[in-house]
């Protein structure tokens, strides 16, 4: 199958491709990073806006498997939505009613969380709404948050790193009418750019080398190989301008740095859930699995040059990027984003404590492993909690939680020490070896008894061993 296809035929129209590359000439040997670097353009997932159908906006979605040319000496068997790696864009305007239709076309279950929705347990695609063989199950609500960039992967008890692995991730793009109105860089595929950055590792035959011993579970499995957009180190066109990207490390346990190799600085403009209330200056660009940063990099002034956007942990480069052509339309980065309403820790009435820990080659949450019989936290509805979650082992974890954003309020037990691009709302957050951070959180509404939220570490593997637990809203 073409590069340009691999994300499928039925949306191929709408695949916005910048650059003009995509023919791979003969490799020499090897399988990993066998490609010409930079001679294949960074794929832009196609954007898919839904049809309006009884008062709804419906997204129809095929989960399925198919063969991708990642190498260009050998092939992979991989699986995606709507093509046969990684799926479409998805476009939600805040305040509609949308209805997310997933069909399982795969030989086996598979369940689809919408990744930073905020919306009923029953809707979540966690681990108790699983898609059976052949099964279409939809996801409706009505979008209520603020303009961000969402994601969805699946979230099957034990699988999830497996199906992550073989190509089901996704972005949700959530507009709303501030959003609309600020100066930033919004053509999709142009200057605002979405990167779903992720690790992989390959067999001679091409196939996914995903096969983590015991040990490289507990450590979090890491591929050899980075993938942006599903390409090993693309080259993307761009206009002399601001630039905006939309990142998303969708990778299952290795932790990024990113950076430009020229050292130029950029600024964060959103976490997770929302825009940062100003933009934050920044060389170095820290993700841990699942985290999102859109980040606005202004070529105005480099028209012919280009640069190198790398992951200063591992010395890998992600992607290249050419300053290709002069701007047809300018932005001016705002110096207020938004305004964000703030929680205060005083008006607390419970505080919660979450130990990640582990023991006899299970990981745990308070020393509990998942057990998707057991509800361990039950939340009151409105109620102002802080959540405290300690890293208390020698490795890295992060921290997710379902149903809505949080707070961070303090770092190793010091408000200063949480980061500047951290204090927008987030869903998850990162936690090296032996730290500790506290967050303020209050669950607004969809109150259930009986359909658990899913709180975790999103290192995949981890999540797979058991470090995940269950809450409702009551
Ligand atoms: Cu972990």
């Amino acid at each position: 199958m073409d590069r340009r296809q691999f994300l499928g035929s039925s949306i191929a129209s709408a695949l916005v491709l910048t650059g003009c590359g995509g023919s791979s000439t003969s490799a020499t040997g090897g399988t990993t990073n066998s490609n010409d670097e930079y001679s294949q353009a960074l794929i832009i997932p196609a954007e898919l806006k839904g049809t309006l159908k009884d008062g709804r906006v419906h997204y129809d979605l095929e989960i399925q498997t198919g063969t991708s040319n990642f190498l260009s000496n050998a092939s992979t068997e991989t699986w995606g939505v709507n093509g046969s790696y990684l799926g479409p864009t998805l476009r939600l305007e805040n305040g509609s009613n949308v209805s997310i239709n997933f069909t399982n076309k795969l030989p086996e279950k598979t369940t689809m969380h919408g990744h930073g929705m905020h919306v009923p347990a029953i809707m979540d695609g966690g681990a108790h709404q699983v898609i059976n063989v052949g099964e279409t199950w939809s996801s409706v609500y009505k979008v209520n948050q603020h303009a961000c960039t969402n994601w969805y992967h699946p979230h099957l008890m034990g699988k999830t790193a497996e199906h992550v692995i073989n190509g089901l991730t996704g972005l949700i793009i959530i507009d709303d009418a501030k959003s609309q109105q600020l100066d930033l860089p919004n053509r999709y595929g142009i200057d605002d750019i979405p990167l779903i950055v992720q690790d992989r590792s390959f067999n001679d035959d091409g196939s996914f080398d995903y096969s983590p011993t015991q040990r490289e579970k507990m450590h979090g499995w890491k591929g050899d190989t980075l993938l942006a957009n599903g390409v090993i180190k693309p080259f993307i066109d761009v206009e002399a301008k601001q630039i905006r990207f939309r990142i998303l490390n969708g990778s299952n346990s290795r932790v990024y740095n990113f950076a430009l190799k020229s050292g130029k600085a950029f600024k964060q403009i959103a976490t997770d859930n929302s825009f940062l209330e100003a933009p934050v200056e920044l060389t170095q660009l820290r993700l841990s699995p699942a985290e999102r940063a859109e980040i606005v990099i202004d070529f105005t002034d480099t028209l012919g040059g280009n640069d190198l956007f790398v992951d200063l942990d591992s010395g890998k480069e992600v992607c290249k990027i050419n300053i290709k052509s002069v701007a047809t339309k300018v932005t001016d980065l705002p110096q207020q984003l938004t305004t964000l309403a703030q929680l205060n820790p005083a008006d607390a009435v419970n505080t919660r404590q979450f130990i990640l820990s582990g023991r006899q080659g299970n990981l745990t949450i308070n020393n509990k492993s998942m057990d998707m019989s057991v509800i361990n936290e039950v939340v009151p509805v409105n109620d102002i909690e802080i959540w405290e979650v300690k890293n208390t082992m020698g490795m890295v974890h992060n921290f997710h939680i379902h149903a809505t954003y949080f707070q961070i309020i303090e770092r190793n037990g010091s408000a200063a020490s949480v980061a500047d691009n951290e204090r927008g709302y987030k869903d998850t957050v990162f936690l090296p070896a032996g730290e500790s951070v506290k967050f303020i959180v209050r669950m607004t509404d969809f109150t259930d008894a009986n359909s658990p939220y899913m709180y975790h570490c999103h290192l995949l593997e981890h999540e797979d061993l058991g470090m995940m637990g269950q809450f409702t809203v009551v």
